[in-house]
């Protein structure tokens, strides 16, 4: 296994477009173990395949307490169920430091295949709905500071282009 390098913002690979994963081979389940493991090393509770400059449908979680119920989401989608908006503070990996308050529909019903592209559908709410929707956006090329002001979105900019500067 090994742990992969995670894209920060503002790195323009994180606004790819990630495509479908068709072929579900033993080089998928390695890629599955990396994510993971990368995930959990980061203290991460999800982590999408842009975010290591892999721009497949593909994306691993762990919202429980203990940290040992790995869920694999492979091509995944949802509908709102409940449009009602729930706060939450967000961060994310490729936003290090910083939080902000994101509103995001309660409760979805996803659809997504496994390791294997076996179908699996469930309905969640509360910290897996926001992880859910959180990976999904990542997916797509989208970020949670793109939902807050442009202000608060440049604020975050400048200093991680600082911080990058020190460590290049
Ligand atoms: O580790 C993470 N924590 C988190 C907290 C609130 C809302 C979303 C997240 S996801 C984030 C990991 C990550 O960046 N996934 O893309
Ligand atoms: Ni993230």
């Amino acid at each position: 296994m090994a742990i992969l390098q995670i894209l920060e913002f503002p790195d323009p690979r994180l606004r790819k477009i990630a495509i479908p994963v068709s072929v579900f081979d033993a080089r998928l389940e390695v890629l599955i173990a990396d994510m993971l493991e990368t995930m959990y090393e980061a203290q991460g509770i999800g982590l999408a395949a842009t975010q290591v400059n892999v721009h497949k449908r593909l994306m691993v979680l762990d919202v429980s307490e203990n940290k040992d119920s790995p869920q694999v989401f492979i091509n995944p989608s949802f509908e709102v169920i409940d449009e009602d908006l729930f706060d939450y503070d967000e961060g994310c990996l490729s936003v290090p430091g910083f939080y902000e308050t994101v509103s995001r529909p309660q409760t979805i019903h996803a659809r997504a295949q496994d390791y294997q592209g076996q179908e699996f559908e469930l309905t969640a709410e509360g910290i897996l709905s926001i992880c859910v929707q959180h990976e999904i956006d990542h997916l797509n090329g989208k970020l949670f500071v793109d939902y807050l002001s442009t202000l608060k979105r440049q604020r975050i900019r400048a200093k991680l282009e600082k911080e990058h500067k020190k460590t290049a």
